[in-house]
């Protein structure tokens, strides 16, 4: 079914349906019901089709969302966005052909950025994934599920890699652009024991477009993309976060990342090494030029891509980054103890 389709029989007539976002997995839309609908005049929600070929059982996802957004919205209201219950009060909608859809609320006067514009910026997005890991710390009941079992761990992916280029020809694999990255990779498996999963609440996408800014002063007013919260390294988040609000940023990287890190470290109330501090940046960008460059050997069967090649492209520049985080190795050091050493933490 068509999202047009699926909103009318789970929710409302739409007025308005477009593509929303730049989503590498789900299909994301942007809709508004026909007026005299029950809804308020002028709401607008957004409507997400689950991809099933990465989220294998999407009742792991719906259950997971759920009790994140209702234990964080009782502490924080509109800290996350809340999930809209279909006409038969279910937090999901599965179409005819099996697929799942659900739908959010969408946050009005609110932008999400795809570069740091300013230090305070940076240090508002590091507050606020640093409040979201500790808002969840406490999350009561059974651990979440793994909606992706070994989501965001290098060493799998570094298998996965090693299971897709021994399966090529030989002869085709030398042809292969994505071969020239075989050394870099060698040289840097040590990285996979760096930041072991561990048992902390994360949420998993930390990119800095899952922030949405807004307000007088430009603060983070929603955390977006809930469906990979689950339990791993804390500095999973804190790397994600840094390495993509490096990746396009004009100003100068150590004031970023120190901003990024004081924000963190003050809202997540938690002592942190130095060490997992420097490496986590690194950790995340290798290990999605990994999944990137294991995608384009595989044809392309998981994040989606315009062409081909785009894989390729985004493994490159994941690997330019983690040169970048390599030279940068010292100068984060000695920010992340400055900061480490005023923390009362
Ligand atoms: C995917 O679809 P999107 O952009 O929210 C991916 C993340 C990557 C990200 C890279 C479930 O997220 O792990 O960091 O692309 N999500 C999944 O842009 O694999
Ligand atoms: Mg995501």
């Amino acid at each position: 079914m068509n999202a047009q389709e699926v909103l009318c029989a789970g929710w409302f007539e739409a007025a308005d349906c477009r593509p929303l976002g730049a989503g590498h997995i789900n299909d994301t839309y942007l809709v508004s019901p026909v007026a005299g609908s029950e809804h308020k005049s002028g709401a607008r929600f957004v409507l997400q089709r689950l991809n099933r070929h990465v989220f294998k059982d999407p009742r792991i996802v719906e259950s997971n969302v759920a009790r994140v957004v209702a234990h964080i919205t009782a502490r924080a209201p509109g800290f996350v966005a809340g999930i809209i219950p279909s006409r038969t009060a279910q937090p999901g909608f599965r179409d005819s052909a099996g697929e799942y859809w659900r739908l959010w609320h969408f946050v009005e006067d609110a932008t999400a950025f795809e570069a740091i514009a300013s230090l305070a910026m940076a240090r508002a997005a590091g507050a606020a994934f640093g409040r979201f890991q500790s808002l969840l710390a406490d999350l009561p009941g059974a651990p979440l599920q793994q909606a992706i079992p070994g989501f965001l761990q290098l060493a799998g992916y570094l298998e996965h890699y090693d299971q897709v280029r021994g399966s090529l020809d030989p002869t085709a694999a030398a042809s292969i652009a994505g071969e020239s990255f075989a050394d870099f990779i060698a040289a840097r498996r040590s990285l996979a024991g760096a930041l072991p999963a561990g048992e902390d609440y994360i949420h998993g996408d930390c990119k800095l477009n899952n922030l949405l800014f807004g307000g007088v002063a430009n603060e983070v007013v929603c955390v977006v993309d809930l469906d990979t919260v689950m339990r791993g390294h804390w500095a999973w988040d804190f790397g994600d976060l840094a390495r993509s609000a490096l990746s396009d940023s004009q100003l100068d990287p150590v004031m970023v990342f120190t901003a990024l890190t004081e924000g963190f470290l003050e809202a997540s109330g938690t002592r942190r090494s130095v060490d997992e501090l420097v490496i986590a940046p690194r950790y995340v960008a290798f290990m999605l030029g990994v999944r990137f460059l294991t995608d384009h050997l595989a044809g392309d069967t998981y994040f989606k891509v315009e062409h081909r090649g785009v894989n390729l492209d985004r493994a490159q520049e994941q690997f330019d980054l983690v040169e970048r985080f390599e030279s940068l190795d010292e100068k984060l050091r000695q920010a992340a103890s400055g900061l480490l050493q005023r923390s009362p933490n």
